[in-house]
């Protein structure tokens, strides 16, 4: 049973009518994008009558039904037949970077991929498994775009190899990065189950991503939060040249199972029937108790790792020996010794004319466009949300309490809205800002989670990819580095590569100046918005606090939210509902002046207004001070304007000086403005160093008051 959630509260959930409501808006507000079989009222060659089929019934299985072990094998020799084609191609030059083959794996994803219920189901499929996407959906003359990263891809010719899938149809596409989209499988079926559908979610991945964190992390994930996920091991004994032997000690990994407290098997994918029989009894399970469990199926790869690979790193022999367990002739004996000659020799005949009648068609597309390419980083502006108008707080908020007030307004009026995150249930959170809230909305809604900030982002990722809109407060800022690749790698390059939109926002409290040493205290804006597809909001009050919240929420994107611990109990202001609230991506300004622009953001803002303030009344210079409030994408107008006034830039921020977000906003400008300025920009940052911890050391590692107006006033001449 579920540990941390329980069911029937899981399940209020879906219940709520008013969710039903949203689910339809949900789905009106997802990205269109255009479906895997777009171009199939166009002259695409007509599939053989067997692949008509795509699924495989556990009453076919039992039967041992003909037509079923015809259907395997007819997918399973389509997909080895285009994988040897795809490998040509590869060598005459008319596919690009490499490709990966699932020549031994088709005993283990054809059962599986014609087992899945496609209309609910939840998949992402490894670089081995072409023939689980020729199943799921799209024609195979799409599957070939792209390969030939040509005009009519699916990926618009962005991502290569088999980096595709189809979003829209819960088929998560594959980035690189081994064992990344195993929580995204874990969030996806989530979604599923909370809009009410009996989904089950497929997790693959090879015994070398088996070593990966992420793997960990799901898993337990999985098991804790009762997620319905089929995991499964493709062993082939390889991963690249190294072989399991030098991957991990000598056990089987479907004992693993045991320590997540799931259930663990272990199938043959050489054994196509035995296989096929296992799979449906397991998926049914899943699909029944909601358990997730752990298969590891040894299955083959029957060719080196990608096309480069020549296999040196084998012994004499180890090749030929695998070949010859090669599933697929022996699955044809079996069927040929059951008096399938006749019907298997047609079959192969007419499954490789289709194969070629489509790398015919599928050359002759054009090469892709650039066209459109910056303009999908982002996913486009979703529907303004109807928020409802709420009175101002009778009491003046600090921006902790200001940030409940807005978390509390969107777990009221969304209900495809949830917060996750560590300690933020009954405690409130680190710093108390969900306090109340996992009182008055409940665990699924409000969610504690475990210490896993890589998985849970990426569950975050799959929920947000349905139709949920998740909100993640990562403890401390510093801990985000945990889910650097879910959030630079996967989440923020998600729309480009899929056209799927991705609504995420991750909260991160950050900034020092509190005695929290190294890791509690950085800013890590121009770590993050150094990588393309992230946008930022930092805002400096309670009432920025609070619209920040609710434009981060709203949109399409995953969106970072800078919070400085020093700012949440600064200062209490009036909070109210602004219907102005998405100005907040534009930058504010703080006070008029005409000597130089002072562009700052987060609690610099504070200290900036106490140096003007004094400078000014010292040195009779008034400055023009503005509050950046977004970080991304980078919004200048105001800025230029203002420096194309004042004629002088002063750059002020927390962060460190070297590669600091300041020396992007002064190149940019004066790249433009070079010509108006009438002296050299001025950056004033933190020092180069980690964030020493004593007072007497944080307080010269990052700007103070005195410290700004020193610089300035040294500047100044
Ligand atoms: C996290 C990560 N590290 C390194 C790589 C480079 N790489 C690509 S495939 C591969 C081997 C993967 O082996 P395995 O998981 O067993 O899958 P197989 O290729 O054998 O199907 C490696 C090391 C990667 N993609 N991801």
């Amino acid at each position: 049973m579920c540990k941390c959630l329980n069911p029937a509260e899981h399940w209020n959930f879906n219940e709520n009518p008013e969710f039903r409501r949203s689910s339809s808006q949900i789905s009106r507000l997802r990205t269109p994008r255009r479906p895997l079989n777009f171009f199939a009222d166009m002259a695409f060659p007509k599939p053989p009558a067997i692949l008509d089929q795509h699924d495989l019934r556990a009453a076919e299985l039992a039967q041992n039904s003909a037509t079923a072990l015809l259907r395997i094998y007819a997918w399973m020799q389509l997909s080895r037949v285009a994988d040897n084609r795809i490998l040509e191609l590869f060598r005459q030059g008319l596919i690009k970077g490499t490709v990966t083959g699932g020549q031994g794996n088709e005993g283990l994803i054809i059962p599986l991929a014609l087992l899945a219920d496609k209309a609910i189901d939840v998949v992402s499929f490894t670089h081995r498994d072409l023939g689980g996407h020729l199943i799921w959906g799209g024609h195979l003359c799409e599957h070939l775009n792209q390969y030939f990263a040509n005009a009519h891809s699916p990926t618009k010719a962005r991502e290569g190899n088999i980096h595709h899938g189809d979003p829209k149809n819960r088929s998560l596409p594959m980035i690189s990065h081994l064992g990344s989209m195993l929580s995204n499988v874990a969030g996806c079926t989530d979604s599923q189950r909370r809009l009410g559908h009996h989904a089950v979610g497929f997790a693959l991945f090879g015994d070398g991503g088996s070593s990966t964190g992420d793997i960990h992390e799901s898993l337990n994930l999985a098991s804790l939060l009762n997620l319905p996920v089929v995991f499964v091991i493709e062993n082939n004994r390889f991963a690249y040249s190294t072989p399991a032997s030098e991957q991990f000690s000598n056990v089987e990994l479907w004992q693993r199972a045991a320590a997540y407290g799931i259930e663990g098997i272990a199938v043959d994918g050489t054994d196509i029937p035995a296989t096929a029989k296992t799979l449906a009894t397991a998926i049914e399970k899943v699909r029944t108790t909601s358990r997730p469990m752990l298969i590891e199926a040894h299955v083959l790869r029957m060719r080196g790792h990608a096309a480069y690979d020549t296999c040196d790193y084998l012994k004499p022999g180890e090749l030929d020996a695998i070949v010859a367990r090669d599933p697929l002739p022996k699955f044809r004996a079996q069927l040929v010794a059951a008096g399938q000659t006749k019907v298997l020799d047609s079959l192969d005949a007419e499954l490789s004319e289709f194969l070629e009648a489509c790398v015919k068609i599928a050359l002759a597309v054009p090469r892709p466009s650039p066209d459109g390419m910056e303009q999908d980083l982002f996913a486009p502006a979703s529907a303004p949300i109807d928020w409802k108008p709420t009175p101002a707080t009778a009491e003046p908020l600090n921006s902790a309490q200001a940030l409940n007030l807005a978390l509390r307004k969107i777990l009221t009026e969304r209900p495809e809205s949830l917060v996750l995150g560590q300690d933020i249930a009954t405690y409130g959170g680190a710093f108390k800002v969900t306090e109340g809230l996992y009182k008055d909305f409940g665990r699924s809604r409000v969610l504690n989670t475990p210490l896993a900030e890589s998985a849970c982002t990426g569950y975050a990722i799959g929920l947000a990819l349905n139709g949920h809109r998740p909100i993640e407060e990562f403890q401390f800022a510093d801990f985000s580095t945990e889910a650097v690749t879910q959030i630079t790698q996967n989440a923020a390059t998600y729309h480009f590569r899929s056209g799927a939109a991705v609504p995420l926002v991750l909260r991160l409290p950050c900034g020092g100046g509190l005695t929290f040493g190294s890791f509690h205290s950085q800013e890590l804006e121009s770590f993050f918005l150094s990588m393309p597809g992230i946008k930022a909001l930092y805002p400096s009050t309670p009432q920025d606090a609070f619209n920040a919240m609710l434009a981060a929420y709203e949109d399409n994107n995953p969106v970072l939210l800078f919070e400085h611990k020093g700012l949440y109990r600064r200062g209490k202001r009036p909070v109210a509902w602004d219907p102005n609230y998405r100005d907040v991506w534009q930058p504010r300004h703080v006070r008029a002046g005409d000597f130089a622009t002072v562009i700052t953001y987060g609690e610099m803002v504070h200290l900036a207004e106490e140096a003007c303030e004094y400078l000014t009344s010292e040195y009779e210079k008034t400055f023009d001070l503005i509050d950046l409030r977004c970080l991304s994408p980078l919004p200048l107008d105001v800025i230029r304007a203002s420096v194309a006034r004042t004629h002088r830039l002063i750059v002020l921020h927390e962060g460190r000086r070297t590669h600091g977000f300041g020396a992007e906003l002064v190149s940019r400008l004066t790249e433009e403005l070079f010509f108006s300025l009438e002296a050299p920009p001025l950056r004033i940052a933190s020092l180069d160093l980690p964030v020493p911890f004593a007072p007497e050391l944080e307080h010269v590692y990052r700007p103070t008051r005195d410290s700004i107006i020193e610089q300035i006033a040294a500047w100044m001449g």
